[in-house]
């Protein structure tokens, strides 16, 4: 049972959005073909949702500057641009993403009183999305990720994913990726190979399915 996740492959993430990842446009085409030739059981995506006041924005800090550290509940918060507002074209996913492939979006941040990088979990871990749940359910056995942001989203959802679905093979996929921050960018990918996670392309993933019968 294989099953991919696209974290948070939105229009605020990509170039012209509001927390634009460098580059971040150019891994829709590679999760378009994961998508279709990965030979995946369950495709999910993740979609950051926040309302307007979300703590975690600069915005709703007096004579904060987004991309500096505060607090949110008593915790270190880096403070964001105001990023994927509910209902808004920055938090909508990307539209050449094949959306018609996507079984289940999971939505997260909607909490204004704490962020979720994770797909799986607040970053509190109090409060679960029900995500974990969902794949132990439909016996996941196999589990790819990638998406918006490498240092951010993806790796908190890769090392949840590790310890909240301990029986399951996790993998990063770094070439449908991006990161914020190339010093971040590095730390996720080490915190993820320390943690298990196995680091692949989609030229690995690809190679491992069994090419469709050509067509009469
Ligand atoms: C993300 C920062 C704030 C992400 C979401 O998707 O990586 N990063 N919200
Ligand atoms: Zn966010």
């Amino acid at each position: 049972m294989k099953c991919l996740l696209l974290v948070d492959i939105q229009n605020g993430f990509c170039p012209g959005g509001n927390l634009a990842v460098p580059d971040g446009d150019t891994i829709v085409p590679v999760a378009n073909r994961l998508m279709a030739e990965g030979g995946y059981d369950l495709i999910v995506a993740s979609q950051d949702w926040h309302p307007a006041d979300h703590g975690s924005f600069a915005s709703q800090h007096e004579g904060a500057a987004p991309f500096t550290m505060g607090t949110l509940n008593g915790q270190p918060q880096m403070l964001w641009p105001d990023h994927c507002v509910q209902g808004t074209e920055d938090a909508a996913l990307r539209s050449d993403l094949d959306l018609d492939r996507i079984d289940l979006i999971q939505q997260k941040g909607l909490d204004r009183r704490v962020d979720s990088y994770s797909a799986f979990r607040d970053n509190d871990r109090a409060a679960l999305t029900g995500l974990s749940e969902l794949l132990s359910a439909r016996g996941v056995t196999r589990l790819d990720i990638c998406g918006l942001a490498t240092d951010y989203c993806v790796k908190f959802s890769a090392l949840d994913a590790r310890t909240m679905l301990p029986e399951a093979q996790i993998r990063f996929i770094e070439d449908a990726s991006r990161g914020i921050d190339p010093a971040g960018l590095r730390n996720a990918i080490d915190a993820m190979t320390q943690a298990r996670i196995a680091v692949v392309t989609s030229h690995t993933v690809l190679s491992e399915t069994v090419p469709s019968e050509p067509r009469a």
